[in-house]
C-alpha cells in the first residue's frame, strides 16, 4: 500500500526545502502586492518584495490578522479578479460579517493535492469507502475533503451532517472503511451505534478535526469504534482542512512545509519562540493564489516539535491545545463572543447583560445564552416570552450557524463587572 502521495514534496527538507520556500515566499509577496490594502501597508512600511533575501527576513514583515480580512469584506483581500475565483467559502468573523475566502482553479487543485497527501499518509487508497460526515456548505471541511478524497481515488459518500441513525446504517450497509467528522460527533456516533446495537466491523480509520481533542478522547474513540483515529488540522484562511495531519506515528502533525511557512511566536510580544516551546502559530501560505496572506496569526497554540519523524516527512507541530484569543469552537464551528454580542445588541427585546454557558452533553457541545430582558418589550405573557426566545435563537443561528438555547432573565439578575467582563463560562472541562 503506498504511504506517500507526493514523496518528493512530503520528504523535502534542509537546504532544498529552504530554497523552495524562499522562492515561493517571494512569489507570495508579489501576489500580495495585488491586494490593495497589502500594497498600501507595504508602501507605508517601506517594504519591497525584492528586499526579502532569506527566510529569516520574513520576520521583518508585518503580521496579518482576522481583523485585516474583515476590513476588506467581502472581496477586498483578493489578489485576482473575482472572475478568476471559482469557489468561495466563509468562516467566522469577529462581528456579524464572516471572513470570506476565495479560491482559483489552481488553489482548488493544490488543496486537493494536500488532502490526498494526508489520506495516503494514513494508509487510505483506492478501494477504501469514505464517509464524509461534515457540513458541505460554506464550511471548508465538506467540499475540501471531498475533492481530495476523490483525487486519492477513494469511494466517497458525501453524507454531510445530521440524522445519526442513517449515518450509522450507511457505514454498516455500504461497508465504510473510513470516516471523517469532528471528534465529538464521532463519540456521538459511537454512543448511538451502541444504543442501536449495531456493529461497524468494516470501519478501520477515523479522521477527526476542526476542534481540539485529547489523547484520552483518542483512546475512547479507538476503543468504542474499533478504528485507528488521526488528528486533522486546518483553517479556512489556509484553504481549510489539510494544513497539518498525523502520520501513523500519532505523535504530532506533519505540516506541509512546501506550502506553509510556519513560525511560532509569543502571542504577547510577537517574538519567535524556540522549537519545542508553545506559542501562537503564524503561517505564511506559499502557494495561495486568490487570497495570499503574509504572516497570518492563526490564534492557535502549538509548538514546532524537535527531532525527526521515522516516517521520513518534515518537522511536525504539536496538537493544538488552545487559542490565544477568545474564539470558541462549538461542535466544530468557530464562534467569537463578539459575534454573539453583536447580534444581541441589535435586538430591542434584549436588555443590558448576557452570559454564555457551554456544556458537553452526551459528548456534544451545547451553548446556552442567558439574556436579560428589556421589560419595555414584554407584555408578561408566556406566549410573548417564547416568541422572543425564538427570535433571539433564530438571529443567532443566522449569524453563527449553530443552535443555541436561550434563557430569558430578569433585568439586573446577571452579574455586573467592574473590570473586564467575563461573559463566557465554559464547563466542558479541560482536555489536557
Ligand atoms: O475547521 C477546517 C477543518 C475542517 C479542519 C475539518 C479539520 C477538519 P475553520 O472552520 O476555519 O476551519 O476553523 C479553523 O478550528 O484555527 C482551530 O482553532 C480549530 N481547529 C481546526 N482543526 C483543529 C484540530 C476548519 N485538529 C479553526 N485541533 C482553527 C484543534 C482545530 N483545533
Amino acid at each position: 500500500m503506498p504511504t506517500f502521495w507526493n514523496k518528493k514534496m512530503e520528504t523535502l527538507q534542509g537546504d532544498r526545502l529552504a530554497a523552495l520556500q524562499l522562492k515561493r515566499l517571494k512569489w507570495t509577496l508579489h501576489q500580495a502586492q495585488a491586494v490593495p490594502w497589502y500594497h498600501e501597508r507595504f508602501k507605508s512600511l517601506g517594504i519591497r518584495p525584492e528586499d526579502i533575501r532569506s527566510l529569516q527576513d520574513v520576520e521583518t514583515l508585518p503580521f496579518t490578522t482576522k481583523k485585516d480580512l474583515q476590513a476588506g469584506y467581502p472581496f477586498g483581500s483578493l489578489a485576482v479578479p473575482l472572475s478568476q475565483v471559482v469557489r468561495i467559502h466563509t468562516t467566522s468573523g469577529t462581528t456579524g460579517k464572516p471572513t470570506v475566502v476565495g479560491y482559483t482553479k489552481n488553489d482548488l487543485d493544490q488543496w486537493s493535492e494536500l488532502i490526498a497527501r494526508n489520506l495516503t499518509m494514513v494508509g487510505l487508497a483506492e478501494g477504501d469507502i469514505f464517509q464524509n460526515m461534515v457540513n458541505y456548505g460554506l464550511f471548508t471541511g465538506g467540499l475540501g475533503v471531498h475533492y481530495g478524497a476523490e483525487r486519492a481515488g477513494l469511494t466517497v459518500i458525501p453524507s454531510a451532517t445530521g440524522n445519526t441513525k442513517r449515518q450509522i446504517e450507511m457505514i454498516r450497509d455500504f461497508g465504510v472503511t473510513a470516516i471523517h467528522c469532528t471528534p465529538s460527533y464521532a463519540l456521538h456516533i459511537a454512543e448511538v451505534s451502541e444504543q442501536m446495537g449495531v456493529d461497524l466491523p468494516t470501519l478501520r480509520t477515523g479522521l477527526f478535526g476542526a476542534e481540539a481533542w485529547s489523547e484520552s478522547m483518542r483512546s475512547e474513540l479507538q476503543r468504542r469504534l474499533e478504528l485507528s483515529a488521526f488528528d486533522s488540522y486546518g483553517l479556512s484562511e489556509m484553504y481549510g482542512p489539510g494544513v497539518a495531519f498525523e502520520c501513523p506515528e500519532k505523535d504530532g502533525l506533519h505540516i506541509w512545509h512546501d506550502c506553509y511557512l510556519t513560525e511560532i511566536i509569543d502571542p504577547v510580544t510577537g517574538e519567535r519562540v524556540e522549537d519545542g516551546e508553545r506559542g501562537e502559530m503564524v503561517i505564511t501560505p506559499l502557494v495561495k493564489e486568490a487570497m495570499p496572506l503574509i504572516r497570518y496569526r492563526t490564534g492557535d497554540i502549538t509548538c514546532l516539535e524537535k527531532g525527526s519523524c521515522p516516517c521520513g516527512r518534515g518537522q511536525k507541530i504539536g496538537r493544538i491545545t488552545g487559542r490565544s484569543d477568545d474564539m470558541l469552537v462549538i461542535r466544530g464551528i468557530n464562534v467569537f463572543p463578539s459575534q454573539i454580542e453583536h447580534v444581541l445588541r441589535s435586538l430591542p427585546e434584549v436588555g443590558e447583560q448576557f452570559m454564555v454557558i457551554i456544556d458537553r452533553i452526551n459528548y456534544l457541545d451545547e451553548m446556552t445564552i442567558e439574556v436579560e430582558m428589556n421589560r419595555e418589550f414584554f407584555s408578561g405573557e408566556l406566549r410573548d416570552l417564547a416568541r422572543v426566545q425564538q427570535k433571539i435563537s433564530g438571529a443567532l443561528r443566522d449569524v453563527l450557524g449553530i443552535r443555541t438555547t436561550i434563557r430569558l432573565m430578569e433585568s439586573g439578575s446577571l452579574p455586573r463587572f467592574e473590570g473586564k467582563a467575563k461573559r463566557v463560562i465554559d464547563r466542558r472541562g479541560a482536555l489536557w
